[in-house]
């Protein structure tokens, strides 16, 4: 057989095994038994040994033109074979993000924590700054700046969770108060939210763990008028705009005067019920005129400022406000009383 015909030959034995390849694999194989180093069309050009010198190039042309041929029809496979494993490949590890799944249980705000955000919000609007503090106090900053001297019945170690003689855990979030007077100047408009310790019998109205939310204005000529306004405005912001206030007289070392602020019952809204004893009030928080002898040791000067102070219970106002009876809930985290406020 002459070159030609073996050029022939390998052609098509090419056209048959390339009908045969099923992957790229077998592609590349194909490719080394033609093109390789012992390739059945590489022989083929080391056997131009045994062509007649003038018909060499002639045969060269040949040869080149159909190996260029079989590589072009090589690759074209190869492209073909490439796509298809590729569209395989992504086929299987395609996912189905339609399927449904096991969807975890979503928590719910705690009803403390999404009624402490309520009042915040109210404030927030008033143009009060939020401000935290530590609840490990120094003595100082927890009672003695606020008008509870030493031997004050308020102080009674029954009340307190002393840490040491000078340390205790904050029985109200009064002192981060008195740690603004003393840092800022007025006017000073704030509100600051936290945890509470007192040496209390757990029931279903007293915890030793509590939350309070003390709000505290200090300007020129700020009066009980604006404390009223301002109590009144949360009020109705909390609670609606039907909902009035009543203030009756008080005490608190710290306030003078001082008072306690009713709310119209929220369960009856004024008419009379169980929840507010047929009164149609409900008893929230303590407020006053900040005493200015907390003002003058606080490093303000009482005869050019005057300011109010209010303190709310969290957890009271909570259950108030959900018709709870009993504040242990607000603490064991059950699930089943907790789910109820998703
Ligand atoms: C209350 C009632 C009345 C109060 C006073 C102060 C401060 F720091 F300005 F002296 N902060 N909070 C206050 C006044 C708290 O809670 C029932």
């Amino acid at each position: 057989m002459g070159i030609r015909e073996d050029l022939e030959k390998i052609g098509q034995d090419l056209q048959t095994e390339l009908g045969k390849v099923a992957d790229t694999q077998a592609l590349e194989q194909l490719k080394v038994h033609l093109l390789g180093k012992k390739g059945s069309l590489t022989a083929l050009l080391r056997g131009m040994g045994s062509v007649a010198p003038e018909d060499r190039p002639k045969m060269g042309q040949i040869i080149n033109e159909r190996r260029a041929e079989m590589q072009e029809a090589l690759e074209s496979k190869m492209r073909e074979l490439s796509l298809a494993e590729k569209e395989r490949r992504l086929k299987k590890e395609a996912l189905d993000i339609t399927e449904p799944r096991d969807i975890p249980e979503i928590g719910a705000v705690h009803p403390t924590q999404a009624v402490l955000r309520e009042v915040l919000d109210c404030f927030i609007g008033l143009g009060f700054d939020v401000v935290e503090g530590p609840e490990v106090e120094l003595d100082h900053y927890n009672f003695e700046l606020l008008n509870l001297p030493k031997n004050h019945p308020a102080r009674d170690a029954q009340d307190t969770f002393y840490v040491d003689d000078n340390i205790v855990m904050r029985t109200h979030t009064s002192p981060v108060q008195a740690r603004v007077m003393l840092s800022r100047k007025p006017p000073i408009r704030i509100v600051c939210p936290g945890r509470v310790f007192r040496a209390d019998e757990i029931d279903a109205t007293h915890s030793p763990v509590f939350h309070q939310i003390e709000g505290l204005v200090i300007d020129e000529n700020v009066t009980m008028g604006d404390l009223k306004g301002t109590l009144d405005a949360f009020a109705k912001k909390l609670y609606g705009a039907d909902i009035t206030t009543r203030f009756r007289p008080s005490f608190f070392p710290f306030t003078e005067p001082s008072a306690e602020v009713d709310l119209t019952c929220f369960n009856c809204r004024g008419k009379g019920c169980r929840m507010c004893k047929g009164t149609g009030y409900i008893e929230v928080l303590g407020c006053g005129m900040v005493n200015p002898r907390v003002l003058e040791m606080c490093g303000i000067d009482p005869e050019k400022y005057s300011g109010f102070a209010f303190g709310i219970g969290l957890e009271r106002i909570t259950l108030l406000r959900y018709g709870i009876t009993d504040m242990r809930l607000l603490y064991e985290g059950d699930l089943r009383f907790l789910r109820q406020f998703r």
